[in-house]
C-alpha cells in the first residue's frame, strides 16, 4: 500500500457521530451504495435497509425523481442567499407543506435539520409569547426520554440521559413531563396502549408548581422513536392538547421520524387526530437525500409576528442555508414521489401485516415487549444484567452478518422500513431477526 492510498483508507481521521468509534473501526461496516430497499457494502453484499437510513429514507434509496430533480438543480440555481431574497422552489415548497400539513398549519419555516427544527420551534415559542405581551411565558416542557436532537435547546428539554449527562447545564427554566414506557401495564399491545392517559395530568401539576402563565410550549414526539418507539396511551395526546390550551402554552409535536408517512399518514398528528401549535420535521422531507427540516407554525403564530413596521424583520433567526434551492427541488421531488407512488397509503395498508409479522417473535429469547405502529417496530428485549445495551447490539450485528440493518437504542431493537417495502421483505426482515434472536 503507497503513502496515498493508506491515508485514504485511514479510519483514524473521522470522529463518528454517535457511535463506538474504536469498535467500529476494528470491525468496520461500510456502505458503497444502495438502491431501493437494499445497500450494498464495500464487500459486496446486499443488506436490507431495515431502517430507512435513520428513520428518513421513506421511498427507499435512490429515488429516481429525487436523483433527477437534485441533478437539475444543481446546475440551475446551485445556492441563492436565504436573508432578503428568495428563489420560486422554496415558495413553492412552503406552500406544498401546509397544504400537507393538518389544519392551521400553514407557514413554514425552512432548517437543515430535526435538531435546528427543534431549536428553531422553541425559539419561536418564546419570541410568540413576547410578541403577544406576555413575555413571562419562559418556561420549556419537555418529556422525560424524549428526544429532539442534540443541539442545546434539544437536550435541554429532552429526556435521555446520555445526551445530556456531559454537557453542563444546559438550559435553565425547563422541566419534563413523565415517559409513558410502562411494559407492566402495557406490554405486547397491538396498537396504542390502553394505560397512561393519566401521565398527561402531570402538566396540570407542572402549571400548579410553576404557574400556567410561565409556561411558553410543551414538546413531545407523538411517537418517541430514538428511545424506543414509545407510543402515546390513548388518549394521552388528547389531554395535551386541552390542557395546554387551557392555559395559553402552545404545543409542538416533534416529527422528525413521524412525519412524511412513517404512520400511514403525512404526520402523526393526522395519525393520532390531534392538531398541535407547530410541528418540527426533517428526515424525511428530502427522504434523506440533502440536509433539510421544516418548522410548521400556526397562522397565529405567524401573525403574531407580522406587527411593527414594514421594514424591519420580524424574527431574529435564520441559517445560511434555509431554503437552499438543492435541498428545496430533493423536498419537492421527495413529495411528488410520496404522492404519484402512494406511500403514504401503501404504509397505512401495510400496518396490519407488519404489526402481526413483528408479533410472531413474541416467544424469542430474551423479549419482553413488542410495539408497532404504522411502519415501525420495536422488540424490547431483558437486557444482561452486567452489560446492559450488549444484547441488543449483539443482536443487531447478528442481523447484520445475516443480511439485515437494524437500529438499537439500549436493549431495544427499533426497526423503521422504507415505505416502499414488499411484504416478503417484511417476511425476510422479521425472520432474519427471529433467527438473530435465537442465535
Ligand atoms: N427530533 C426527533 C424526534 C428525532 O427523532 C431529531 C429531532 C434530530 O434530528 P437531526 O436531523 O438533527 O438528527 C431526531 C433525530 C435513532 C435516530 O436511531 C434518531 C434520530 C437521529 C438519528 C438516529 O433513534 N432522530
Amino acid at each position: 500500500m503507497n503513502a496515498e492510498t493508506k491515508i485514504r483508507n485511514d479510519l483514524g481521521a473521522y470522529w463518528m457521530p454517535f457511535t463506538a468509534n474504536r469498535q467500529f473501526k476494528d470491525n468496520p461496516r461500510m456502505i458503497a451504495s444502495a438502491e431501493g430497499m437494499y445497500y450494498t457494502t464495500t464487500d459486496g453484499r446486499q443488506v436490507m435497509d431495515g431502517t430507512a437510513g435513520l428513520w428518513c429514507v421513506n421511498a427507499g434509496h435512490r429515488a429516481p425523481r429525487i436523483t433527477e430533480a437534485v441533478q437539475r438543480q444543481v446546475e440551475e440555481l446551485d445556492y441563492a442567499p436565504a436573508f432578503q431574497m428568495g428563489h420560486p422552489k422554496a415558495f413553492e415548497l412552503a406552500s406544498r407543506l401546509a397544504e400537507l400539513a393538518p389544519g392551521k398549519l400553514n407557514h413554514v419555516f425552512f432548517t437543515n435539520s430535526g435538531s435546528e427544527s427543534v431549536e428553531t420551534a422553541l425559539k419561536i415559542a418564546l419570541a410568540y409569547h413576547k410578541a403577544k405581551g406576555e413575555p413571562g411565558r419562559t418556561r420549556l416542557i419537555g418529556r422525560e426520554k424524549g428526544y429532539h436532537g442534540v443541539n442545546f435547546g434539544g437536550i435541554s428539554v429532552g429526556g435521555m440521559v446520555n445526551n445530556r449527562r456531559a454537557f453542563g447545564t444546559l438550559l435553565g427554566g425547563v422541566d419534563h413531563l413523565p415517559h409513558t414506557h410502562d411494559i407492566a401495564r402495557n406490554g405486547f399491545t397491538k396498537g396504542q396502549p390502553e394505560h397512561g392517559a393519566e401521565l398527561a395530568d402531570d402538566l396540570e401539576r407542572l402549571v400548579a408548581l410553576h404557574g400556567g402563565e410561565t409556561i411558553a410550549a410543551v414538546i413531545v414526539e407523538p411517537m418517541a422513536g430514538s428511545a424506543g418507539v414509545i407510543l402515546p396511551p390513548k388518549g394521552y395526546l388528547q389531554k395535551l392538547r386541552e390542557i395546554t390550551r387551557k392555559h395559553g402554552i402552545l404545543l409542538i409535536f416533534d416529527e422528525v421520524i413521524t412525519a412524511y408517512g412513517r404512520l400511514g399518514r403525512a404526520f402523526g398528528a393526522d395519525y393520532y387526530g390531534v392538531e398541535p401549535d407547530m410541528i418540527t420535521t426533517a428526515k424525511g422531507l428530502t427522504n434523506g437525500v440533502i440536509a433539510m427540516g421544516a418548522v410548521l407554525a400556526s397562522e397565529d403564530i405567524h401573525d403574531a409576528f407580522m406587527t411593527g413596521p414594514d421594514h424591519m424583520i420580524e424574527l431574529f433567526h435564520g441559517y445560511t442555508y434555509s431554503g437552499n434551492p438543492v435541498a428545496c427541488a430533493a423536498a419537492l421531488a421527495a413529495l411528488d414521489t410520496y404522492r404519484e407512488e402512494e406511500l403514504f397509503e401503501r404504509a397505512a395498508s401495510l400496518e396490519d401485516y407488519w404489526a402481526d409479522a413483528l408479533f410472531s417473535l413474541r416467544d424469542k429469547p430474551g423479549v419482553i415487549d413488542i410495539r408497532a405502529v404504522g411502519l415501525v417496530g420495536a422488540v424490547e428485549l431483558e437486557p444482561f444484567a452486567d452489560t446492559p445495551t450488549k444484547r441488543a447490539f449483539d443482536t443487531y450485528l447478528r442481523a447484520w452478518d445475516k443480511g439485515v440493518h437494524l437500529r438499537t437504542t439500549g436493549d431495544t431493537i427499533a426497526m423503521s422500513p422504507p415505505l416502499i417495502i414488499e411484504k416478503s421483505e417484511i417476511d425476510q426482515l422479521v425472520g432474519t431477526l427471529g433467527e438473530a434472536l435465537d442465535a
